[in-house]
């Protein structure tokens, strides 16, 4: 193998391990159409870019991130002003200027069984949780770390980060490992 050769598998095996993936279970009456979508989210919590998309199957679904960026209209400056995350109280603070692009979960009825959704298939959002908090994503330009009141911290690494987030009296904020197991309970 050429130096060059290595170097390339080295760069392409760093990409496979920052690749994220979620494996999840879910509870409730699913139909046989239903997916679970990763979307990114403005401050404001509107959808802005489908990151990904997959269906449920048996009750599971395994959800995979692409390494690459959200596009350039998903990224807001990150600044104390508009982190509206679980967990995240004032006061609030920002180790330096990052772009960020937070990531939210929903499920919808593939009713046209095209594998993606359309614009008449209703988005409703879900919260992946697990015993030690709930899923939270987001991706970062560059490394930052963020923290708030009662004991938020969260230090991100450039790319897409996963946390569990539980919210008791302080905000514990742990690193999300690929062989947790989530599970998104659907409303009734
Ligand atoms: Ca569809």
């Amino acid at each position: 193998m050429t130096p060059r050769a290595l170097f390339s598998l080295t760069l392409l095996l760093a990409a496979q391990a920052s690749a994220l993936t979620i494996q999840g279970t879910v509870e409730g009456a699913a139909g046989s159409d239903l997916r679970v979508a990763a979307v990114v989210v403005n401050p404001f919590g509107q959808a802005v870019q489908e990151v990904s998309s997959v269906p449920v199957e048996g009750g599971r679904f395994r959800l995979e991130l692409p390494t690459t960026a959200p596009t350039a209209r998903a990224q807001v400056a990150l600044s104390p002003q508009n982190v509206n995350w679980p967990g995240v109280i004032d006061p609030i603070q920002v180790s330096g200027q990052a772009q960020v692009a937070e990531l939210k979960f929903y499920t919808y009825r593939d009713l046209n069984n095209n594998g993606r959704r359309d614009e008449n298939e209703a988005l409703r959002d879900v919260t992946p949780e697990t015993p030690r908090g709930n899923l939270f994503v987001a991706w970062v330009n560059t490394d930052v770390t963020v923290k708030a009141n009662r004991g938020y911290e969260a230090a991100f690494k450039r790319g897409w980060n996963a946390f569990l987030v539980d919210v008791g009296r302080a905000v514990k904020v742990q690193p999300f490992t690929d062989t947790t197991v989530v599970t998104v309970r659907l409303a009734r």
